[in-house]
């Protein structure tokens, strides 16, 4: 890694990651590097969990979203964190929240570094971070995800960081790290389209502030997106009438507005119905950058996507890296503070477009509590998008489980995006269009285009009930059997 770490006088702080590790204490707050299992920090989190493994201690873990294998989850097969934010998606980590081990701070992603510097999560006592190189002055090139990295950096005691030769030097010139100032100093942002740099193509970091440095080759643990399934295309057919419509209406330009999209085969299946569309000249203002971009930008159809980290399967990685001086041209990783940022969203008007594991028939939308009560992933960064966006878009099977659930409820058992955020949500068996409509005409339109036919018979008529129940209030519900839909399913293992 001698190369990589281009200032000379750093080559005698090298060390081995066991010896890395032992910088970490019981109770401190660390900050890693890593969004989606892309960039994360590798070799010092596996000697961590080594260590205790034979003295068993705890940390407190922030990171950029959900990070790889060698992170989550080394860490909780030896139960060693305490807190964790702001998002994750390890089985065994999941398992944990939901029995009390692990108290989990679920966060609306642009937030989570302005928390941190806020102070409330603590002082950063750690910041490990993967590099692809180390530059003269100290200055850390991330690799495939930029995510909260910067802030904790600027943020922590000491830095170690984790030089992963695996990671193509190409990465270098792909960041632009941007960290906004806090009120009462903060000024705009001043992105206006989704290629715009405003900030550096490195971490601002110092020789002195870096503790260690550990050599890695340990690949990023990308995962494998299921097949695209037949509910999936008709989704993915249902948005795409529906924007190439929205251009015939002069609501969007002919290359529309910029696209944001969630992780996941919906997302992702929605991305490459693209390819056969004749839209064109798209642009991406996203999160993650998954491999329907690539194909978009193989097509000749995609000029560009912005987002905060790759999150490609492991053929699409493979195929990234191939191709890695053609891709750069057209992709740009920001801090996940930008890259979701309100402020920006709201300005250049994004599509977004994310799943939801239930709605409800007025359109509120639950991400994250399966019945209401067990964490299933978090809000991600759904919220900074559905909140902000010029026009907010829901994906959900009709039904879970075989039918036996049924994905539009009465009433959210838990509610992450509110009636006043969506304005489309789609199920396989439709679209709802729920913009300009009231509550009761948006139960009627979520009823008659999302439900399963299964279901609608049984949501119209607990609408007709409320409304009569309620003499028509704004918002018709029987509260007494609102959730009983929920509760029938934990009584008898059955919505019907
Ligand atoms: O459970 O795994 O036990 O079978 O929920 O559901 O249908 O496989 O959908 O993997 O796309 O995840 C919302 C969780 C959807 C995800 C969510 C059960 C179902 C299955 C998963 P099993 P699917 P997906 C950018 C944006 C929030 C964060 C976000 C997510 C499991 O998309 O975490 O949007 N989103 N970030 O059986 C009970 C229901 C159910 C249900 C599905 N109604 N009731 N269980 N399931 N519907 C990304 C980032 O922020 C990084």
């Amino acid at each position: 890694i001698l190369d990589r770490v281009r200032n000379k006088a750093l080559h005698a702080k090298i060390v081995s990651a066991q010896e890395a590790a032992e910088l970490i204490k019981p109770g401190m707050n660390v900050g890693t590097s890593g969004f989606t299992p892309s960039g994360y920090p590798k070799a010092v989190p596996l000697a961590l969990a080594e260590r205790m493994k034979e003295h068993p201690f705890k940390i407190n873990l922030y990171t950029g979203a959900s990070v790889g294998p060698e992170l989550d989850g080394a860490l909780c097969e030896v139960n060693g964190i305490d807190k964790r934010m702001p998002y994750q998606t390890n089985k065994l980590l999941r398992t944990l929240i939901n029995s009390g081990e692990i108290s989990y701070s679920d966060l609306h992603l642009s937030e989570s570094a302005q928390l941190l510097r806020y102070g409330f999560y603590g002082k950063l006592d750690v910041a490990i971070v993967e590099a692809c190189a180390i530059t003269e002055e100290g200055n850390i090139i991330p690799t495939t995800s930029m995510g909260n990295t910067a802030s904790f950096v600027q943020q922590a005691d000491m830095v170690i960081v984790e030089v992963n030769t695996s990671q193509p030097l190409e990465l270098e010139g792909m960041h632009d790290v941007y960290v906004p100032l806090d009120p009462p100093h903060r000024l705009p942002i001043p992105i206006v389209k989704a290629n715009d740099r405003i900030g550096t193509p490195y971490i601002p970091c110092t020789p002195d502030k870096i503790k260690c440095i550990v050599p890695c080759d340990i690949t990023d643990k990308t995962r494998p997106f299921g097949e695209i399934s037949e509910a999936d295309h008709k989704m993915s057919e249902y948005i795409i009438e529906l924007l190439q419509d929205e251009v015939k209406k002069g609501h969007m330009p002919k290359n529309l507005l910029p696209l944001q999209s969630g992780v996941g085969n919906v997302a992702n299946a929605v991305i490459s119905g693209f390819v056969d569309s004749d839209l064109k000249d798209l642009s991406v203002y996203t999160e993650v950058i998954q491999d329907g971009m690539f194909d978009l930008i193989d097509a000749g159809k995609l000029n560009f996507a912005s987002g905060t980290a790759l999150s490609p399967s492991p053929d699409g990685l493979k195929r990234f890296y191939e191709n890695i001086k053609e891709y750069r041209k057209h992709l740009l990783l920001r801090p996940q503070e930008i890259s979701n940022s309100p402020e920006v969203v709201r300005r250049i008007g994004v599509i977004a477009m994310n799943t939801a594991i239930e709605c409800d028939i007025y359109g509120n939308v639950n991400s994250t509590h399966i019945m209401g009560t067990k964490m299933m992933n978090g809000i991600g960064g759904s919220g900074d998008f559905a909140r902000n966006a010029y026009l907010t878009c829901f994906f959900t099977a009709s039904t879970a489980k075989n039918g036996l659930i049924s994905s539009i409820v009465p009433m959210c058992s838990h509610v992450d995006h509110t009636e006043h955020d969506v304005d489309i949500i789609v199920t396989e068996q439709g679209l709802a269009d729920l913009r300009g409509l009231a509550p009761r005409e948006r139960a009627r339109e979520v009823i008659n285009k999302c439900a399963h036919p299964d279901y609608k018979p049984m949501l119209m008529d607990y609408l007709e009930r409320a409304e009569a129940a309620t003499k028509h209030a704004q918002t018709p519900h029987i509260i007494k059997e609102a959730l009983s839909w929920h509760e029938k399913f934990m009584e008898t293992g059955s919505m019907k």
